[in-house]
């Protein structure tokens, strides 16, 4: 059960944001819309939401879930693995100071994106990727265990981040698409193949009981209602643009 969200407003500099997506640059009024319609779906699923101003300086900063990991235990602020990204956690540590939780942090030369984390109840799963290394994930790892948590690294092939890839939908129903179909550790699950046209869909978003898809998905869509989820469409195709997808648009805890 989640309670609480934190989300940062798009700056009008997103359209320099990081991207590999070849679909062009984003639309800055149409992404704020966009975001707005995100924050309400997170409000319809009981959330209170804290918004967060715009950062020029940051162009990717609207992508919150990077640089913070909030467990039920602790706030890790993570140490982002691009580098025109690293100081995003400046004006993130001032809000997660306020939580009154113990604060983390990964150093380097540990690096880590949030977005390479999947939380499953106690456990972590920690993608290895372009921007997490093992000696992020090892740090993070030895964070968790003080909290009485687990960890586990999973190598990334294709995608950005394993949330890219991946999404725990509670009651052990995974979404996942290729390379995530066939890993060891994920065998456990109860996994809900997405189709290789709707890729993008397996990034969603479980928050009490509904599921937050991108719009523009039926297939995966259909398949998460007929887990008997209820499901919010909420078009993200600017984010997109930027290689980011639903739940790297906020934090959620
Ligand atoms: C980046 O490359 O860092 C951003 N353009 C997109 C970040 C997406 N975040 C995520 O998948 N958790």
């Amino acid at each position: 059960m989640f309670t609480r969200a934190i989300v940062k407003t798009p700056c009008r500099n997103m359209v320099n944001g990081i991207s590999s997506s070849n679909l062009g640059k984003p639309d800055y009024e149409l992404a704020l819309k966009q975001h707005e319609n995100y924050i309400k779906a997170l409000k319809e699923c009981g959330l209170n939401v804290t918004m967060l101003d715009p950062d020029e300086n940051f162009p990717d900063s609207t992508f919150i879930e990077d640089v913070c990991l909030i467990t039920p235990g602790c706030a890790i602020i993570t140490n982002p693995g691009a580098d025109s990204r690293r100081d995003e956690i400046i004006s993130i540590s001032r809000i997660v100071n306020e939580l009154g939780l113990p604060v983390e942090r990964i150093k380097s030369p540990g690096f880590l994106d949030a977005g390479d984390i999947m939380m499953v109840k106690n456990h972590y799963f920690a993608g290895l990727s372009d921007r997490t290394n093992k000696e992020g994930t090892s740090q993070l790892n030895n964070i968790l265990k003080k909290y009485n948590y687990t960890s586990s690294t999973i190598e990334l092939e294709t995608v950005l981040h394993l949330k890219t890839g991946i999404s725990y939908l509670e009651n052990n129903n995974l979404l996942a698409f290729g390379e995530f179909l066939t890993k060891e550790a994920l065998k456990k699950f109860n996994i809900l193949e997405v189709a290789k046209d709707e890729s993008y869909a397996a990034n969603s978003v479980w928050i009490n009981d509904k599921v937050l898809v991108p719009r523009g998905f039926p297939k995966t869509k259909k398949m998460i209602e007929k887990q008997g989820y209820k499901t919010i469409a909420v078009d993200v195709s600017e984010f997109r643009k930027l290689d980011g997808g639903l739940s790297c648009l906020s934090l959620r805890f």
